[in-house]
């Protein structure tokens, strides 16, 4: 098996919510196009990024976090993670620097083993710029133990762009020969309209407490040309909230917090589209709909 042969599949990232997965993805990447908070459990459903490079093709799969679930919702992200071990090549567990491994994260290398005994587990200590270098060999030791002897582990910085491309040699030396899966230049197959859902929820995610994020969905209504302008589109987008008092978080004093979310969303999809947009933002009360499988249905979980 000559070294130069051309390498291609399916990576995913798996770990604890908030751990660094989405972050790194776009790192990767190269451009954004999962969506990040400081908020646990940001990501609520698997994206496919692609990793182009001369000697192979990285299918990153980004899921939502792992953890103990509370609501209908968790369950339901837990089982489309655990549903992804199946289809992949490789599974990249992150684990950042900063943090003791805990149960949590032995809870998922139980789960891995168990959905996938037979996949190469690969570690990755996440946002090493946050800790000393004596800190990091620490946490290296420490993965190295949770997995065994066999995984690699890797540390990386997706924020300091520290060694993200150690780490695509690492994955694309563990995949199998064989063709990309994609045209060049493509670096996702999320649909449009969900990448400006998410960078709306993005958006509205910034600076709100407590369980307000979970609380959060965003669906897009509907997307025409505008008729001021016809190189512009009119994007019209409905906010989910769990509470008229979260409601009124969203919207702020005279809908000032509002028009910042559509702002600061509008430049985020503009950016990715390459086209302008005329962006209308509606807040709209769903009682209870992490917990509601009829609702959880018509938002797409
Ligand atoms: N300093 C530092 N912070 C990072 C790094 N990577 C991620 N972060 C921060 O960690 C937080 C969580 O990042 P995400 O990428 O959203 O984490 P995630 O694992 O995708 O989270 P979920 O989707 O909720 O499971 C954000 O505030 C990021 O800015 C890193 O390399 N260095
Ligand atoms: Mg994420």
């Amino acid at each position: 098996m000559a070294d130069s042969e051309f390498r291609s599949g399916f990576v995913c990232f798996v770990g604890r919510p908030n751990t660094g997965k989405s972050t790194l993805t776009n790192a990767l990447v190269g451009t954004k196009i999962a969506i990040t908070s400081s908020r646990p459990q940001t990501t609520r459903h698997t994206i496919r990024g692609i990793v182009h490079r001369d000697h192979a093709q990285l299918i990153l799969v980004d899921t939502p976090g792992l953890h103990r679930p509370r609501t209908l919702l968790g369950q339901r992200l837990n089982d489309l993670v655990r549903d992804t071990y199946s289809e992949v090549d490789v599974i990249a567990l992150c684990i950042p620097a900063d943090e003791k491994i805990g149960p949590g994260d032995r809870w998922i290398v139980e789960q891995i083993k168990m959905m996938a005994p037979k996949t190469t587990v690969l570690g990755v200590v996440t946002k090493i710029d946050k800790v000393s270098r004596d800190q990091v060999a620490h946490q290296l030791m420490a993965v190295s133990k949770l997995l065994g002897p066999e995984a690699e582990v890797v540390p990386v910085s997706a924020v300091k762009g520290e060694q993200v491309e150690v780490l695509v040699d690492v994955i694309a030396s563990k995949m199998p020969e064989g063709p990309a899966f994609y045209p060049d230049g493509e670096i996702t197959d999320e649909p449009e309209e969900t990448l400006m859902a998410e960078l709306i929820r993005e958006a509205a995610l910034e600076g709100v407490r407590d369980e307000l994020p979970h609380s959060l969905a965003v669906v897009i209504e509907e997307i025409q040309p505008y008729e001021a302008n016809e190189d512009m589109l009119e994007v019209h987008a409905l906010l989910y909230v769990e509470r008229p008092s979260q409601k009124a978080i969203i919207i702020g004093k005279n809908g000032a917090r509002l028009k910042e979310v559509g702002t600061n969303a509008r430049k985020q999809i503009e950016h990715i589209l390459g086209t302008r947009i005329y962006l209308n933002l509606h807040v709209k009360v769903a009682k209870d709909w992490q917990r509601d499988p009829k609702q959880l249905g018509k938002l797409g979980f």
